[in-house]
């Protein structure tokens, strides 16, 4: 997509257990991944919808239970790159993360 973009992103969770969807800072997956694992610890953990409190959180859903969705609306971010989402419900992320390429718009 292109930078500024206007996006509307639906995560529609299909599976047994809750899941989010979070969009980091570039360069940012690793260190936030680590974040979410320790939220298993964090009594308020749900309340924060499993979102770890840091500066490289740039857009996240609710926590999504089973058969149920959330909703977004953003602008991709303006500088291009290949940003990191992720999952950040405890001991997801590792294997539920991807990339959000963002270019610059072509005239
Ligand atoms: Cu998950």
């Amino acid at each position: 997509m292109n930078w500024g973009e206007p996006i509307k992103f639906t995560l529609v969770n299909p599976d047994v257990v809750p899941h989010n969807w979070v969009l980091v800072k570039l360069g940012s997956l690793k260190r936030v991944g680590k974040l979410s694992n320790l939220l298993v610890a964090d009594p308020d953990a749900f309340a924060k919808h499993y979102v770890p409190e840091s500066d490289d959180m740039l857009v996240h859903t609710s926590v999504v239970d089973p058969r149920s969705k959330s909703t977004v609306y953003f602008r991709a971010p303006k500088e291009p790159g290949r940003y990191p989402f992720l999952c950040t419900f405890p001991g997801h992320w590792m294997v539920m993360n991807g990339v959000m390429i963002v270019e610059s718009a072509k005239e």
